[in-house]
């Protein structure tokens, strides 16, 4: 590993991004005509919109500032802004474009929203997440996140752990897994009526994890990204996030977690299991059948388009919290 990794206590909002930075996004928000709210938030707990103007580049659906316990420094990290985290996405139940989701999603009805844990726990039950964002207690992540197209950013979420969660819920010794799926409504989301706009992925969209990738203190359930709740296209109200892992993992929308005792299926592989595998720990080793995985297109700061070649890290910088939990297998065979 050439660059140093901080632990990810060592990073804040505030701190990650330089004054040029905050230059910068002001004029991609101010170019995509919205507000300035989200300069406001770094490392807040507070809920004030000084200039009364919450709106998010492209969407309508508003977004609710979060109370929540920030982070700390972290020099080497340099924030992607706010409008390309909610303008660059993938979220194929609106379309496959990188634009199509914030273009497509905000008429999602996010509230209410339950989710449901069940399966091999103890004391199943459903939770109003609305209630629960403001009952958990939530703190700031930044996190890098590197999706499998290689291209990579920089992302101050706000959520919790997901261990946490899950212990309220009593797991069994029988639980070795955990499977999550995304809401299912084709009536609300166009690429679930129509293969072509979802691009041939089987609805709903599941994901999985080993029981102790969902224990480990780095794997969040997001609620929030910028100090405030997640707009629709990057998963509202509720999406996991493992940051050593690719971005496909991070499943949106859940509604539900199920503990199991075999690996669940995961829609990605379902698609291509030669491409992409259950584990999806970030490789720079492991090529896709079809491209390089050694570096990606950091987004970051800049015009609309500026993007900076770098080395892809493994476990995506996250090797010296997580290596520890594939020591005896060959990550080449599970990939
Ligand atoms: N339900 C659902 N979840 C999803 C996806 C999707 O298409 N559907 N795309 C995944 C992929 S490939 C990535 S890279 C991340 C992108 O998250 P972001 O748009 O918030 O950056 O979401 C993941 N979660
Ligand atoms: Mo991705």
């Amino acid at each position: 590993m050439l660059i140093k990794t901080p632990a990810r206590s060592d990073l804040s909002e505030a701190q990650t991004t330089p004054e040029t930075a905050y230059v910068s996004r002001r004029s991609v928000i101010r170019g995509l005509g919205a507000g300035l709210g989200g300069l406001l938030m770094s490392g807040g707990a507070v809920g004030m919109d000084l200039f009364g103007s919450d709106k998010q580049a492209s969407g309508s659906a508003p977004r609710k500032p979060l109370q929540f316990s920030p982070q700390k420094p972290a020099p080497d990290l340099v924030l992607t802004p706010e409008a390309k985290v909610t303008n660059h996405n993938n979220f194929y139940e609106f379309g496959t474009g990188k634009t199509d989701p914030a273009e497509n999603s905000q008429g999602l009805k996010i509230e209410p929203w339950t989710l449901t844990v069940e399966g091999e726990v103890e004391k199943p039950g459903t939770v109003d997440v609305w209630k629960l964002m403001s009952d958990i207690g939530l703190e700031e992540r930044i996190y890098r996140m590197r999706c499998v197209e290689a291209w990579s950013m920089v992302i101050p979420w706000v959520g919790f752990e997901l261990g946490k969660f899950l212990q309220r819920f009593q797991p069994t010794s029988r639980a070795k897994y955990v499977a999550f799926q995304t809401l299912y409504d084709p009536e609300q989301i166009p690429g679930q009526r129509n293969r072509y706009i979802g691009g041939g992925v089987d609805y709903p969209y599941v994901e999985g994890l080993r029981m102790d990738e969902a224990m480990h203190p780095l794997t969040i359930l997001s609620v929030g990204l910028y100090g405030k709740t997640l707009p629709p296209q990057n998963g509202a109200p509720i999406r996991l996030v493992v940051p050593w892992k690719y971005g496909f993992k991070g499943i949106k929308s859940i509604v539900k977690i199920q503990l199991v005792e075999k690996m669940p299926p995961t829609s990605w592989n379902k698609l291509a299991p030669n491409e992409y595998g259950f584990y999806a720990n970030v490789n720079p080793d492991v090529d896709h059948p079809r491209w390089s995985q050694a570096s990606e297109r950091y987004i970051g700061p800049g015009g609309l388009f500026s993007v900076k070649r770098q080395e892809t890290l493994p476990f995506n910088g996250y090797g010296d919290e997580v290596a520890s939990l594939y020591k005896n297998m060959d990550l080449r065979k599970f990939y």
